[in-house]
C-alpha cells in the first residue's frame, strides 16, 4: 500500500504551508509517489481566462497500472473489492488485487478483440456488478474512453449521451436488480440504440437471466470473454489524455459531458481518498454511491485502488430488503469508512432507530457525507445513531466537474463543525466573491470561487469547449466558478449554502432557499423539504415550501403555523413561505439531487410545462403535488 496522508495536524499544517508557497512543487511531490513511464518535464501550465489547464505534461502512464499490477506486486492476495449483491441471499465476493488485475487484463483484450483501440468512447451501461469496475479499468488499461452512464437512466437520456461522444461501443446487461426491482437494461438499450449511429458492438453480460432480444451487433460477454486471455500490457497514455468523460446535468436540457485526464485525476483521487478517510492498511472502506457518478469513479473506484485499499461495491439500495440494509452491510463486511449521501441519511432517519442500533457498528471508525448541503438534524442523527459519536464525519464538498473533493475535513486530523464542509484541502486555493467579483474577506457570505487549478479540474466538456468556458469561467474571470454559494466563519471554515441559482428575491431581498430549508427541517416532524420562488403580484417573488413529514399530519394548519414562526425566528419573518405543501415525495435526480427546475414549475402552476423530466428517479410524486397543490 502508498501512503499518502498527513496523520497529524502538524504534518497537516505543514503540507497546507508548503502548497501555498509552492504549488507545483507541492503537488509534484506527491505525483513522486506513483509509477510514471516517463516523468513530467513540466508540472503545469494554466491559463483561467482561455481557458487551459494541463498538468505533469509531458508525463507518461496508466492509471491501471497504479491502480492494479504494483499493488500485485506487493500485496497481490489482498481484498481490492468486496462485492456485496442486491439479493443479502446471494454471497458476497472477495476480488483480491491479482484476481481483478487478470480480469481486467482479459476484458481490455476482449474489448480489442471486439475493435476498440486507443481514444475510442465505450457507453456502459451496467448494474453495479463487479464486471462494471472491471470494464472501467479495462477501458483505461487500453487507453479507450470511458463514458459510464447510470443504469436507471432512460433510453432518450442514454441515447443522447451515447451520441454526444459518438461512442463506437456500448458495454450492458440483460438486466438488473436494484432493491425488488428488475431494470430490463437490455430492452433500455435496445430502445436508445435505434437512434444511435456510431456504436458498432454492443456486449452484453448475463446478470439477471432474462430473456432479451438479439441484434446483430450484439455479442454475449462471456462468450467473448471465452475467446481471449489475461495477459494485456498497460497502454502508455500521455498525463493529458482523456481518462473518461461523465455526463453532468446542466442548467439547459442538454447534460455535460465533463472530460477527466489520466495524470492529474489519478493524483488527485488517490491524494484526498487518502487523505479524507485517513484510509490504513487494511482498513475496509465502503462510498454507497453508483459508480455511475462521480463520486462512484474517484471513491468507489480510482481513488481506493490507486493507494491499495480495500472497497466495497454495493449493488443495492438503503431500503432493500429491509431499511437497515447499510448498518447490515456495515456489520457484515466489519466497514471501517462509510461514506453516503445526506438524501440517504434523511431516508433512514425516518425509520426506528433500533433498526440502526441492531447492528454492531463498532468497526466504523469515519463517516462521510457528500452531495448536498447536510442540515443539522441529519448531521446529528448520523454522529449519534451511526458513529455512537465516536466517529469524525467528514463533509466532503466537490463536483463532477472538479474529479474529487476539495473542501471537507480530514477526519479527526482536523476539526469538525456540523454543517460546514470545513476547509479547503491543502493545495486548493477557495475564496469567496461578491456579485462584482471581488475577494471578501475574514467571516463572509458569498460566491465559492478557485482561484488557482488543481490535478484532477475537468479539462473540457466534450465537444463544447466554449460552454466550459461559459458556464465555469465566464462570470468571474480569473477563477473556477462551481455554481456554489457558501458562507465562512472567522476561522475559515466553508459552509456551503446552496447553488446560487437557488435564490429568490421577495420583496427586493436576496433569500437563499437553502437556509430556509434548513429552518423547516429544523421542525421534528419534517424530514425533508424543498423552497421555491414563485411570481407574485406584490412581492415580485414568494416562497413556495414542499414539505415531506415524518409523521401523517391531522391539523395541516397548525403545522403551517408552526412552520411559518420556525422560519421568522431562524431568519426573519421576511423568508416565511406564502404557501407550505405537504407532500409524499420531492422529485429527485437519481443522484438525490432535488429538481428545482420542475418545483419552480409546480409552484408557478405550470403544470404542463414542466421540461426534461427524463432524468426524474419518481414521477409519480409530480402528480401526488398536483393533486394536492
Ligand atoms: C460529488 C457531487 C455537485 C454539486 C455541488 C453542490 C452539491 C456536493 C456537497 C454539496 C454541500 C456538500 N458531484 N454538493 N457535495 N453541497 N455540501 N458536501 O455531488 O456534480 O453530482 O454535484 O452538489 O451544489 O455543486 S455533482
Amino acid at each position: 500500500m502508498v501512503d499518502l496522508a498527513y496523520r497529524s495536524l502538524a504534518d497537516y499544517k505543514q503540507a497546507k504551508q508548503q502548497a501555498s508557497a509552492q504549488p507545483e512543487g507541492f503537488w509534484e511531490d506527491i505525483a513522486n509517489q506513483f509509477e510514471w513511464h516517463q516523468k513530467w518535464n513540466k508540472a503545469l501550465t494554466f491559463d483561467f481566462h482561455k481557458p487551459e489547464v494541463k498538468w505533469f505534461l509531458g508525463g507518461k502512464l496508466n492509471i491501471t497500472e497504479n491502480c492494479l499490477d504494483r499493488h500485485v506486486k506487493t500485496q497481490p492476495n489482498r481484498t481490492a473489492i468486496i462485492f456485496e449483491p442486491n439479493d443479502p441471499k446471494e454471497t458476497a465476493q472477495h476480488i483480491s488485487y491479482k484476481e481483478l488485475h487478470s480480469r481486467v487484463c482479459r476484458v481490455a483484450n476482449m474489448l480489442k478483440k471486439n475493435g476498440a483501440k486507443k481514444g475510442d468512447r465505450i457507453c456502459l451501461y451496467m448494474p453495479m456488478v463487479p464486471e462494471l469496475a472491471v470494464t472501467v479499468l479495462a477501458c483505461a488499461r487500453i487507453g479507450a474512453i470511458h463514458s459510464v452512464v447510470f443504469a436507471g437512466f432512460s433510453a432518450a437520456a442514454l441515447a443522447a449521451r451515447i451520441n454526444d461522444a459518438d461512442c463506437i461501443m456500448l458495454v450492458t446487461a440483460d438486466g438488473g436488480f436494484r432493491g425488488a426491482k428488475v431494470t430490463p437494461l437490455k430492452d433500455i438499450a435496445d430502445e436508445a440504440l435505434t437512434h444511435c449511429k456510431s456504436i458498432n458492438t454492443s456486449i452484453v453480460l448475463k446478470r439477471t437471466g432474462q430473456e432479451v432480444a438479439w441484434n446483430d451487433i450484439d455479442v454475449w460477454w462471456h462468450e467473448a470473454l471465452a475467446e481471449v486471455d489475461d495477459l494485456c500490457p498497460a497502454e502508455i497514455m500521455d498525463s493529458e489524455d482523456p481518462l473518461f468523460i461523465l455526463y453532468t446535468s446542466g442548467s439547459t436540457g442538454k447534460p455535460k459531458g465533463m472530460v477527466h485526464t489520466c495524470g492529474g485525476y489519478m493524483v488527485y483521487t488517490a491524494y484526498s481518498f487518502q487523505n479524507v478517510f485517513q484510509y490504513e492498511k487494511g482498513d475496509i472502506y465502503w462510498c454507497t454511491a453508483d459508480i455511475g457518478w462521480i463520486t462512484g469513479h474517484s471513491y468507489i473506484l480510482y481513488g481506493p485502488l490507486a493507494v491499495g485499499a480495500t472497497t466495497v461495491m454495493f449493488e443495492g439500495v438503503p431500503s432493500y430488503p429491509g431499511y437497515d440494509r447499510f448498518w447490515e452491510v456495515c456489520a457484515k463486511h466489519k466497514v471501517n469508512q462509510f461514506y453516503t449521501a445526506p438524501t440517504a441519511i434523511r431516508a433512514l432517519q425516518k425509520h426506528p432507530v433500533d433498526l440502526v442500533s441492531k447492528h454492531d457498528l463498532s468497526s466504523l471508525k469515519v463517516l462521510g457525507s457528500v452531495g448536498e448541503p447536510i442540515n443539522a438534524e441529519a448531521w446529528h442523527w448520523y454522529d449519534d445513531n451511526v458513529g455512537k459519536n465516536n466517529c469524525p464525519i467528514v463533509d466532503t464538498w466537490w463536483q463532477t466537474e472538479t474529479g474529487g473533493i476539495l473542501i471537507t475535513s480530514l477526519a479527526g486530523i482536523t476539526e469538525q463543525k456540523p454543517t460546514y464542509a470545513t476547509l479547503p484541502m491543502p493545495g486548493i486555493q477557495a475564496v469567496l466573491l461578491d456579485n462584482e467579483g471581488n475577494e471578501l474577506v475574514c467571516k463572509n457570505e458569498g460566491i465559492l470561487a478557485i482561484k488557482h487549478p488543481w490535478p484532477s479540474i475537468a479539462r473540457t466538456i466534450w465537444g463544447d469547449h466554449e460552454r466550459y468556458k461559459n458556464v465555469y469561467f465566464s462570470a468571474y474571470p480569473g477563477y473556477y466558478f462551481p455554481g456554489d454559494g457558501a458562507l465562512r466563519d472567522a476561522e475559515g471554515n466553508y459552509r456551503i449554502t446552496g447553488r446560487v441559482d437557488d435564490v429568490v428575491i421577495v420583496s427586493g431581498h436576496n433569500l437563499g432557499t437553502a437556509p430556509i430549508e434548513n429552518a423547516l427541517n429544523e421542525h421534528p416532524n419534517v424530514v425533508e423539504s424543498a423552497v421555491v420562488g414563485f411570481p407574485h403580484d406584490i412581492k415580485g417573488n414568494a416562497l413556495h415550501a414542499f414539505v415531506i413529514t415524518k409523521d401523517a399530519v391531522y391539523d395541516n394548519e397548525a403545522l403551517v403555523t408552526a412552520l411559518r414562526a420556525l422560519v421568522a425566528k431562524t431568519i426573519g419573518p421576511i423568508a416565511k413561505p406564502d404557501r407550505i405543501q405537504v407532500v409524499s415525495g420531492l422529485p429527485k435526480t437519481r443522484s438525490g439531487k432535488i429538481m428545482r427546475r420542475i418545483l419552480r414549475k409546480l409552484a408557478s402552476g405550470e403544470f404542463d410545462q414542466l421540461g426534461d423530466v427524463s432524468t426524474l428517479l419518481n414521477p409519480d410524486v409530480i402528480e401526488n403535488i398536483k393533486r394536492n397543490n
